[in-house]
């Protein structure tokens, strides 16, 4: 469908065009259906779903358990606000804090609203808790770091894209060069520091996974000076990377944790943060909070997704086809003049094509090679020019793992002798 896009899939496209905001650029497929690895296009073709809605979708596509979960829960009580108790926030409360670890939960919708409510937490906690001088509390933050797009998170962003046009930003931030703890302890000779919030391997920057030894150091450091590790878990959470959390590969237990995305499985916004009571009970009764976070029909689906995670043992099958996809995309960057890299952990991979520069937008190339891919009935899409992001469903078989390494390597190969 992808080359020739049919009449039916142009009116839908058309309509975006027509009556939505144009802050996407989505490769031109119309889909219609998803069931666990794959989706199909309003012609009824079907694809591999290489990107998983940003790995929102690890259980994979409408998990017959969590729909049934949602759907129960739609027939009996979707919202009370917080204005009341109800019958789903206690036990979900209890659930995920014993689940991940944590004395308490903060409930949020998305995961930039995690994020937002992590940062508010860390300037409470400093000013409360660690005695830091009104207002002068700082937050250190990673260059290259996504956090998502409200105005409070873009503030300490260096991708043009994300701030262009949007100033003036929140002060009181300080960016640092990601994998880099010497820039780390630098920074955090200012007495000022609240926390420093980082995300275990950088999604939107390409996959970037960092040095070994560079969490385990953060998480020293950040001890030692006192200052809370805020790890954002949104995308490398809920065992996309090969284990539960990507933390869990150092036995680290970040001071504020925040998850999002894979946590509804990808059928409701669902997002949280957990910490321990000396962080977390510094906010107090109508210091922070939202209209559907917690709400019944998030504790209901969230339940299920994480019972689901540990049931399939989603992590494990992650670590093995993990190793088994970054072996064949080794194998195709001999045979291929384009591919020059794979990196990854777990199900969170990406491949560099070669191009000159960075942010090379113009290329196309990685665009042209989705577009190749999706013709073939791979659905992937290129973060940043020239790295293009697979992170399939944690509920892949090894059998469909080969064969969608058979697709990326046949189309990489047939694209390159179109060349
Ligand atoms: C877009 C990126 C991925 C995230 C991390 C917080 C959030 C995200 C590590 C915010 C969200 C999404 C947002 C979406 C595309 C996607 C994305 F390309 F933008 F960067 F996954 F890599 N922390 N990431 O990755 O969560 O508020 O969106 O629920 O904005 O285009 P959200």
């Amino acid at each position: 469908m992808v080359q020739d896009t049919l009449q039916e899939a142009k009116t839908y496209i058309e309509l975006e065009d027509k009556y939505g905001a144009h802050n996407y650029h989505p490769l031109p497929v119309v889909l219609s259906r998803g069931e666990g690895v794959y989706v199909w296009d309003v012609e009824g073709k079907r694809y591999y779903d290489f990107l998983s809605a940003y790995s929102a979708v690890n259980q994979g596509h409408c998990h017959p358990r969590i729909v049934n979960a949602l759907k129960q829960q739609a027939e009996q009580l979707t919202l009370t606000s917080r204005a009341f108790y109800n019958d789903k926030l206690g036990p979900y409360e209890k659930y995920i804090t014993e689940y991940f670890g944590y004395d308490r939960v903060l409930p949020m919708n998305t995961g930039v609203e995690a994020v937002e409510t992590a940062l508010k937490l860390c300037k409470k906690w400093a000013y409360e808790v660690k005695g830091i001088e009104r207002y002068k509390a700082k937050i250190i933050f990673a260059s290259g770091n996504f956090h998502g797009r409200t105005m409070g998170v873009i503030s300490a962003s260096v991708d043009p894209d994300a701030t262009e046009g949007y100033g003036p930003y929140l002060p009181g931030y300080v960016i640092i060069p990601y994998n880099d703890t010497e820039a780390l302890a630098e920074a955090l000779k200012d007495p000022d520091v609240a926390g420093f919030i980082v995300e275990p391997i950088q999604g939107e920057a390409g996959v970037y996974v960092p040095d070994d030894n560079y969490l385990p150091e953060v998480a020293r450091l950040c001890k030692e000076a006192n200052v809370l590790f805020i790890a954002d878990e949104v995308q490398t959470g809920i065992a996309r990377t090969g284990k539960l959390l990507c933390c869990d590969h150092h036995n680290l237990r970040p001071d504020i944790l925040i998850l999002g995305k894979a946590l509804s499985g990808g059928v409701f916004p669902v997002s949280a943060v957990l910490a321990d009571d000396e962080i977390m009970l510094t906010m107090k009764p109508g210091q922070h909070g939202s209209t559907f976070g917690g709400n019944p029909l998030a504790c209901a689906v969230a339940m299920e997704a994480l019972e689901v995670v540990k049931d399939e043992k989603l992590a494990e099958n992650a670590e093995r086809l993990g190793k088994l996809f970054r072996q064949r995309m080794k194998a195709l960057v001999e045979k291929s003049e384009l591919v020059t890299l794979v990196r990854g952990k777990g199900l969170l991979n990406a491949i560099v094509i070669n191009t000159d520069g960075y942010r090379d937008e113009d290329s196309h190339t990685a665009w042209d090679i989705c577009l190749e891919l999706a013709k073939n009935g791979l659905l992937a899409k290129p973060t940043h020019g020239n790295i293009i992001r697979f992170a399939p469903p944690l509920v892949m078989t090894e059998a469909q793992l080969q064969e969608c390494c058979d697709i990326i390597e046949k189309s990489i190969l047939d694209f390159e002798k179109g060349q």
